[in-house]
């Protein structure tokens, strides 16, 4: 029933399952598994799809020729083992040359070269089939704002995305980017720290149908926000491209915990809103392993944050057709007409006329107790 399915959408990024549980404390705690083992993996544990990174696939410093193997192998992995690649994104934050930005560098060269790496692993997603390109600005940011104005970053991040927009176009690419926001970590700040801000960006560009966002479960709750309404904005506005699952306690160092595992509640919500509205993109688990797992607690990681979100969607199905929830959902709604129509001089006076008996109004128990209540049983598996 929980058993993960290709119409699911359920994808995994290299760097995901195959995190080697190094942290800034700490060594590498798993050996290294190449991008064909990590297929087989994903495989063996029942996933759809596969994202990368350039370098997670194909080493900063390979020759065209290791290049050319590489992904030759990983695409016959992908094939013999029916694993598709939605999503291909860059690694701009852990070369050196990065470390004090990439589109937003002060440095002309360092920007260039942010381009140029981009563009490469635009021309490597699209050899495998990606349709979906992510850009994490992870290094797009400060420690002390005397370094540039943050102004003049947006812009250069502007100048960025408009021109891959323009490759992606120019090959035929037929690319969707999807804009990663999040607030900290690895830069003390880093500029577009909230979805909602990169909604307001995306307005300014030359071609905004091309671009959405990639909202991330952790970041915004790192941010201390509610990450299903950023979620609802996106969607909304026609934005939501992609999504990074995963779970994060707020107030704390970017943890990156298996689906679920952290605020069931939120990601029930969370669940229950992509069901709801009917979003059809990957769903893809930006999470890894406990640095305590061997590679079989990899899987059972990767096979939770999947069964986590399919018991969630279960319950949401439960939810929307709880009959008491119904009802309560029913009673909710009943003063729902029509609160003042389009804006007319005649809708205006007789809106400016209107009596109201705010007393009355403000008296009625909403039972948002009873409802949130009965949540809670759903969820804890009682109802
Ligand atoms: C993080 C980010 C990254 C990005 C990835 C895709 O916190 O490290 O979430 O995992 O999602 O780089 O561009
Ligand atoms: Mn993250
Ligand atoms: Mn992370
Ligand atoms: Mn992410």
């Amino acid at each position: 029933k929980y058993t993960p399915r290709p119409e699911h959408r359920f994808s995994f990024g290299l760097w995901t399952v195959g995190n080697r549980g190094r942290d800034p404390f700490g060594a590498e705690v798993r050996p290294t598994l190449s991008p064909v083992e990590i297929v087989r993996l994903l495989a063996e544990v029942g996933a759809w799809g596969v994202n990368f990174h350039d370098n997670d696939l194909v080493p900063i410093d390979a020759t065209p020729q290791e290049r050319d193997r590489i992904v030759r192998e990983f695409r016959q992995a992908c094939e013999d083992h029916g694993i598709v690649v939605p999503m291909a994104t860059v690694n701009l934050f852990f070369d050196p040359v990065f470390r004090d930005g990439a589109f937003t560098s002060n440095d002309a060269r360092v920007r260039a070269y942010a381009l140029q790496k981009t563009m490469r692993a635009m021309d490597l997603g699209a050899e495998l089939g990606a349709k979906i390109f992510v850009l994490w600005g992870g290094r797009e940011g400060t420690e002390t704002d005397g370094c540039r104005r943050p102004d003049e970053a947006i812009k250069r991040l502007r100048d960025a995305v408009n021109f891959l927009c323009e490759y992606s176009l120019d090959q035929g690419y037929d690319y969707k980017f999807a804009l990663e926001a999040k607030p900290n970590e690895p830069r003390a700040d880093i500029y577009f720290p909230t979805t909602g801000a990169y909604l307001a960006f995306i307005e300014t560009l030359d071609h905004p149908e091309m671009v959405g966002v990639n909202p991330e479960v952790a970041h915004e709750t790192m941010a201390g926000l509610n990450f299903m309404h950023a979620v609802a904005q996106a969607w909304e506005a026609g934005k939501l491209f992609h999504i990074d699952l995963n779970d994060q306690l707020p107030g704390r160092y970017d943890q990156d915990f298996r689906f679920g595992s952290a605020n069931p509640k939120a990601a029930f919500w969370l669940v229950k809103f992509l069901e709801d509205v009917g979003y059809a993109g990957p769903r893809h688990f930006d999470a890894h392993a406990y640095r305590t797992e061997d590679y079989e607690g990899v899987k059972d990681f990767a096979r939770g944050c999947m069964r986590t979100y399919l018991i969630l969607k279960e319950k949401a199905e439960r939810w929307n057709a709880d009959p008491e929830i119904q009802a309560l959902l029913a009673e909710i709604k009943e003063t729902d007409g029509e609160a003042f129509g389009k804006f007319s001089k005649e809708t205006a006076s007789a809106l400016l006329a209107r009596q109201f008996d705010r007393a009355a109004l403000a008296s009625k128990g909403l039972k948002y107790e009873r409802l949130d209540q009965l949540t809670m049983e759903i969820l804890l598996g009682v109802r």
